[in-house]
């Protein structure tokens, strides 16, 4: 349960090294926390709750804006208000909102140690996260754990599948650079055939230090360089090369240098789509990118998908989850 007085002590953690966003939430203008305040305090307290005005509220504002709103409502209702929004609110759509009152940080930082890790999340969060937000997840972990996430991560899995996440966690990828190496990228290329497709099992620790350290524009061209070497695409290496968690991160890591917002779209149309919807993973994409590149998300979706995002939400999925999610993705453009 966090505090108002937490919360806004993070909020220093999201300001500043980010890369260009594409967000659909953004800030709203004119905005007036006491009056948001007091428009939640009604609903909240209207007989069996009005949903769709807290959807309103809080899917048209920016976090830090959720924030000021908390802190307003605080001090009008004499109560925590992510509180009073789990005791109001039930199933999906509680989900949803309490996930709106952590910052993306926040809600990239995996549970602790010991707490049952979920490897899909874990995966999908390290492996698709840029270095500096990494060095942002890290920081929150230790505040709220007291623990040290490399540790954890290292303590938590195993083998080279542990080696890989415990690289990124590490967070020595380079940055970009405006000069473009070819022999480094031709080393790179030749490097990653040779401990692969070329011999007879996976140097692996040579595929973590290539994917682990270089900037994505780099291994861009890496990539491009590899098919000169091989006969299998980066991507069709992986699969043949290695199994498991160990190939589910490397694929992430991959599809995510070659270009992030497709991979989440296809996750999120792959997720939508399957029999029993997994809400869990459209919930935590639609959440964790609305204030970064659900724009863009969004905009891959619809040239590779055939539809919409909007649309797909509003075949496959029902009720307040379904207005809350399009309140986030905003309107189709
Ligand atoms: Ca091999």
């Amino acid at each position: 349960m966090a505090m108002v007085s937490e919360i806004l002590g993070q909020l220093s953690l999201n300001i500043g090294a980010r890369e260009p966003t594409f967000p659909t939430v953004v800030p709203a203008k004119d905005f007036d926390p006491d009056k948001d305040a007091a428009r939640i305090e009604t609903a909240i307290k209207t007989k069996g709750v009005d949903e769709q005005t807290i959807i309103d509220v809080l899917t048209k504002r920016t976090y830090s804006q959720r924030t000021e709103i908390a802190f307003a409502y605080e001090k009008r209702a004499k109560k925590d208000m992510v509180s009073a929004l789990k005791g109001a609110l039930s199933g999906s759509l509680e989900t949803v909102i309490l996930g709106l009152m952590k910052s993306t940080t926040q809600y990239d930082v995996p549970p602790p140690s010991g707490a049952g890790t979920d490897e899909e999340t874990l995966i999908e969060v390290l492996c698709s996260r840029s270095n500096n937000e990494l060095v942002e997840i890290k920081k929150v972990y230790m505040e709220l754990f007291k623990k040290d996430l490399e540790k954890d991560v290292a303590g938590d899995t195993s083998g080279n599948f542990a080696k890989l996440l415990l690289a990124l966690v590490q967070t020595k990828r380079a940055e970009p650079s405006s000069i473009v190496d070819y022999e480094k990228i031709d080393e790179d290329a030749r490097a990653l055939y040779e401990a692969g497709v070329k011999i007879k099992g996976t140097d692996v620790p040579t595929w973590i230090s290539i994917m682990s350290e270089r900037s994505v524009p780099h291994l861009q061209k890496v990539f491009e360089r590899y098919k000169n070497y091989s006969p299998y695409d980066m991507q069709e290496s992986i699969v043949k090369e290695v199994k498991g968690d160990l190939q589910k991160s490397f694929l992430v890591l991959v599809k995510c240098f070659e270009n992030k917002q497709l991979y989440f779209a296809s996750k999120l149309n792959e997720a939508m789509k399957s029999k029993g919807a997994k809400e869990k993973s459209v919930t935590r994409i639609i959440v964790s990118r609305c204030e970064v590149d659900l724009k863009k998300i969004c905009s891959e979706y619809k040239t590779n998908f055939g539809e919409s995002l909007q649309k797909t939400i509003l075949e496959h999925t029902k009720g307040d989850y379904q207005k809350v999610l399009l309140g986030l993705c905003g309107p189709e453009e």
